[in-house]
Formats: structure tokens, C-alpha cells, sequence
């Protein structure tokens, strides 16, 4: 989508703290970290959130969540982390490209706020 920051990310016409990259998706650091680390995951495909998925997407979804402890493993997170997916209003979703918050070097707290 022409005017998504996050395509524009995965495309490589905005710079991003890149952890990690392939052909289906991108892993880079959030601007405003929550945490020690604070990465997102993306798709390269535009998806605007979870709730916009659909059944073609299952593979990807699936892939996605593969690569999550490998990622986790690569930023030392070996004490446990945390992945979110913000989704719609209720979800404090701010931006509208299928993402997901991987935060991990500190003691989470429940419940989110
Ligand atoms: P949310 O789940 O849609 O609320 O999260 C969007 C995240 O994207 C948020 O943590 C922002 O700090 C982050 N972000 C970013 O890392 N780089 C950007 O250019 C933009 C948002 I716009």
C-alpha cells in the first residue's frame, strides 16, 4: 500500500534499525522502546491487522510465529519475552499494518493497561 509506513519500511524507502529480514517479513526496532528490547515483526505483504486476515494468510500467520523464538533467541531473550498484537480501536492499534511487539529484558506486569 502506497502510503503505509510499514510497507515503506519493509520496502527499504524509510530507514529502520533492521534485526531481522527475508522474503516474507521484517523485524525491526520500535522508535519508542517499552521496554529493553522492543522489536516488531512484520509481514511484507499489507495486511492492516489480525482482524483482517483471512484464510490465505494462515501460512503466513503461522510462518510468522515460527520465526518469533528464533528472533527471540537472536536478541538474547532467553529469559522469556513477550509478543502483542494491538488490533482496532479497543486494541490501541496505531498503526495499520499487521504487526506484532516483541518486548522482552524486563519483568512484564499483568494485565496490559
Ligand atoms: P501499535 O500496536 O499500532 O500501537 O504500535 C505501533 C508501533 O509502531 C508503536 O510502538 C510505535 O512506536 C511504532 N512505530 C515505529 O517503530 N516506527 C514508526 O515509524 C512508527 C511507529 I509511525
Amino acid at each position: 500500500m502506497s502510503d503505509c509506513i510499514f510497507c515503506k519500511i519493509a520496502a527499504g524507502e524509510i530507514p529502520s534499525n533492521k534485526v531481522y529480514e527475508d522474503d516474507k517479513i521484517v523485524c525491526f526496532h520500535d522508535l519508542d522502546p517499552q521496554a529493553p528490547v522492543h522489536v516488531l515483526i512484520i509481514p511484507k505483504k499489507h495486511i492492516a491487522s489480525l482482524d483482517d486476515t483471512t484464510a490465505e494468510d494462515e501460512e503466513l500467520l503461522g510462518y510468522i510465529l515460527g520465526k518469533v523464538k528464533e528472533i527471540a533467541a537472536e536478541l538474547g531473550l532467553e529469559n522469556g519475552y513477550r509478543l502483542v498484537s494491538n488490533c482496532g480501536e479497543d486494541g490501541l492499534q496505531t498503526v495499520k499494518h499487521l504487526h506484532f511487539h516483541l518486548l522482552g529484558k524486563r519483568k512484564m506486569t499483568w494485565p496490559p493497561g
